[in-house]
């Protein structure tokens, strides 16, 4: 591998000389030098888009990553024209172009530096590869921390290391591993309280360094393509992030199955095997919606197959396992065998749709199949035509599919060289600058299939490798793990760095991919997982014959197991609440400590806690035979979920962590719906909801989301959403609603459950009226009662 430093032995650096002219048009300015030419866009008052031509002239401004609905708001802005520089002015920041070398310092209105560049944008000639390797660096300011970066798996906080992206089969990968599988070049940095962001949208291998080489200097690079990116300014982590996900775009709403849990292996087969699986998971009353077909369902491993003797009757099948709430996704590899009589080798072959190496041959290569070609899905006609070849899955029965393989993943070869050739929607490139995107384009032709022939219904498309953007159209898993502690922790951190990267559709294969976790490591990863949007075990298990469920380890870890996965269906209406805020404004829903307490330092290089939607502190066991955990708790007030103890934030404090229990606290002032469990989502009519609310003394808003749970009914205005508004004094609690309301729930009825009042109650009011029937709980003094669903006052004095 190449080392790069900043006196690397390319050829010599080049840095942009004296501003000749500029101009702007409409929010667009140019600056011109001599041979550089720098473009600044004004997206909005707190986004602005960066972009040089090194050598005069600009490549085509195109991108997998960007969404096409961002909108730009640039509500005022404008340029002032000093002796030393140029200042674009917004509403909330000042951009100092320096005249005699266009490096660009980026402060707040009061003049505060954000982000300010060291050498700036720089290049070099790429002599062996053609083109250029473009620069920026920028300088690191006092006590600056950084986040974002995808799915490394190291410490959250990046400052010191020096990471790439270039998607990889990691098999087995350890704590610092990299490049893993996912390309998203898009970090955070935070100083004195102030965040910002930067996204630089090239395709090509890029690669950062947060003050590794140098300690006040981070700078990033790519080995071709355009100095391209996108600075963010918070101040807030979660602003930026908001930002960022609008940037690149977020998801529709997936179907509300799955949120539940998901059971996969290497591989469930024959059919009785699946059936089998299945009914367990019914005789033990463990909730369960998603079953998982691996690779070995297919018929000698070719795409879109069936192995007719494993799997007689696919659609027989799949419809019995529906009518016990299961929901079946298979696996679809990009490989597609060598042979002659294979319908999809052969439509491919005459159409030109595999991808060929320089010189013209195929670029062919071995996986699981044998010898495979691979479709170009960098091509629209290509990814057309895949979208196409879902017909006959969705025809069976299938409700979603896993893309493996996909960084390109070739055994022997690692991936494909970089001189394989690809259409790059028509610019014709070679895999230097198709390699980040290949997955990413396979994931999305994938789900574009998958929507035109589920429809009414949702799809659900989980795929390893990925650009950024992807979440628009996928969910992702952190890859081939291992039964290890340590795997527990890099799977909680990989979720909270992906979840801020855009991508908070993501989980990791619960209990290790490889190796045999025991019954302790499971449960407690259980745990964990049942914070993820996505929660999924799998293993690769067909060689041992080692069982992976949740009944593998023994009664008393089953019975915690269970009450953790019945836990995540009770909190469904919170899960499905907290996706429809990210769907909506680009929220993350795994929220990093520091994103939600930035101006607390001890949450900087927190990794052991984070918090899952607006209410809940999640703070995971992570060590065998941990008897009790010191947790950090932002300011504020909290309640332990298990117990209704209050604690006062800003300290750290250390709780006891049993076996069935996992540090989990309550944001007081919270409102929290839950469902009653059940063993799949929609198993029985809803009748009632609960309602927990914890009680504060400072105003606090919470919020419901509801609607179909599948279809498209919410896109027409078919959802509710209800505001919870808490407004309680030591002698009086108070719930205000306001909502929107549009949709019908099945359910007619409320249970509230009130934790922490400061006061014996005697008096509940719902809207004005009395409700004379209510339970106060001896021990937990929790207060509970039934409201008609219409209510939107109550009262309790
Ligand atoms: O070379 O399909 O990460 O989840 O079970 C291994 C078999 C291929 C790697 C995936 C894993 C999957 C496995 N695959």
């Amino acid at each position: 591998m190449q080392v790069e430093t900043s006196s690397s032995k390319y050829s010599a650096k080049h840095y942009p000389d004296t501003i000749r002219s500029w101009k702007k048009e409409g929010n667009y300015f140019s600056f011109y030098t001599s041979e550089t030419i720098l473009e600044v866009r004004v997206i909005s008052d707190k986004i602005i888009r960066f972009r040089y031509a090194s050598d005069g002239t600009f490549q085509r401004d195109f991108s997998y990553a960007t969404s096409d609905t961002l909108e730009e708001f640039p509500i005022a802005f404008g340029i002032k024209e000093w002796e030393e520089n140029f200042e674009i002015y917004t509403n909330c920041i000042k951009v100092l172009i320096a005249r005699d070398n266009l490096r660009v310092t980026i402060t707040d209105l009061t003049g505060k530096v954000i982000n300010e560049d060291e050498m700036g944008f720089h290049w070099q000639h790429y002599l062996q590869k053609g083109g250029k390797i473009v620069y920026c660096s920028k300088l690191i300011q006092e006590g600056e921390v950084f986040y974002g970066l995808g799915d490394k798996p190291t410490d959250l906080n990046l400052r010191g290391k020096r990471l790439e992206n270039y998607g990889t089969d990691a098999y087995g990968f350890q704590k610092d591993t990299d490049p893993l599988y996912r390309n998203i070049p898009f970090y955070y940095g935070l100083h004195e309280g102030i965040g910002y962001g930067i996204f630089f949208d090239n395709t090509f291998r890029t690669i950062f360094d947060f003050g590794k080489e140098r300690d006040n200097v981070c700078s990033f690079w790519a080995r071709g393509g355009e100095m391209n990116y996108y600075f963010i300014y918070g101040p807030d982590l979660m602003e930026v992030a908001e930002q960022y996900t609008r940037i690149t775009g977020t998801p529709e709403l997936p179907p509300i199955w799955t949120l539940g849990y998901h059971q996969c292996r290497w591989s469930y087969y024959p059919e009785k095997k699946v059936r089998d699986i299945a009914a367990e998971f019914r005789q033990r009353q463990i909730p369960c919606d998603v079953i998982y077909l691996d690779i070995d369902y297919m018929d000698g491993f070719r795409c879109f197959t069936w192995n007719n003797e494993y799997f007689p009757d696919p659609v027989a099948m799949i419809k019995d396992l529906a009518a016990e709430g299961f929901k079946v996704v298979v696996i679809i590899d990009p490989g597609i065998k060598v042979d002659q009589d294979y319908n999809i080798y052969q439509e491919g072959i005459k159409n030109n749709y595999f991808c060929k190496r320089a010189d013209g041959a195929l670029m062919e290569g071995d996986v699981w199949p044998g010898k495979c070609v691979f479709p170009d899905f960098t091509n629209p006609e290509v990814r057309d035509w895949w979208a196409g070849l879902f017909k006959g899955l969705a025809e069976t029965g299938v409700r979603g599919v896993w893309n493996d393989m996909n960084e390109p993943a070739v055994f022997e070869m690692g991936s494909f060289p970089e001189d394989v050739r690809h259409d790059y929607d028509g610019e014709e490139v070679s895999h230097r600058k198709a390699h980040n995107v290949y997955g990413h384009l396979m994931s999305k032709s994938t789900a574009a299939g998958l929507k035109r022939y589920l429809m009414p219904h949702r799809p659900f498309v989980i795929t390893r490798s990925c650009y950024s953007g992807a979440q628009r159209w996928s969910s992702v898993w952190t890859g081939d793990n291992v039964s290890s502690w340590e795997h527990l922790w890099l799977a909680a951190v990989q979720c909270q760095r992906l979840s801020v990267s855009g991508i908070s559709f993501t989980g990791s294969d619960i209990g290790g991919f490889i190796g045999e976790p025991d019954g302790e490591l499971y449960t407690r990863w259980i745990q964990l997982a049942s914070f993820h949007p996505l929660m999924r075990t799998h293993s690769a298990s067909n060689e041992t014959g080692f069982n992976q469920e949740p009944w593998s380890f023994g009664e008393e870890y089953e019975a915690v197991v269970k009450k953790f996965i019945s836990l995540r269906y009770q909190l469904l209406p919170y899960f499905y609440t907290t996706f429809w805020q990210y769907a909506q404004n680009g929220t993350p829903m795994i929220r990093p400590l520091a994103f939600v307490a930035q101006h607390e330092e001890e949450t900087h290089d927190c990794t052991h806690e984070f918090m899952f939607g607006d209410s809940l502190l999640i703070s995971y066991v992570n060590e065998a035979g941990m008897k009790e955990k010191e947790v950090y708790l932002p300011k504020g007030t909290w309640y332990s979920y298990w117990n209704d103890e209050t604690y006062t934030g800003g300290q750290h404090v250390t709780v006891p962590t049993p076996l069935d229990e996992m540090p989990l606290f309550v944001k007081a002032g919270a409102v929290i719906p839950f469902y009653p469990v059940m063993q799949y989502t929609g198993e029985h009519q809803l009748e009632e909801i609960i309602l927990e609310a914890w009680y504060s003394d400072s105003i606090t808003k919470s919020t419901l989301y509801e609607d179909a749970g599948d279809h498209y009914g919410y896109k027409n205005g078919q959802y509710n959403i209800i505001r919870y508004k808490q407004q309680s004094t030591p002698k009086q609690f108070w719930l205000k609603k306001q909502y929107y309301v549009n949709y019908e729930t099945s359910y007619t009825r409320v249970r509230v459950k009130v934790h922490g009042l400061p006061f014996t109650p005697e008096l509940i009011l719902g809207d004005g009226q009395a409700i004379s029937s209510f339970t106060l709980h001896p021990e937990t003094k929790v207060l509970e009662f039934v409201t008609e669903k219409g209510v939107e006052e109550i009262i309790i004095k």
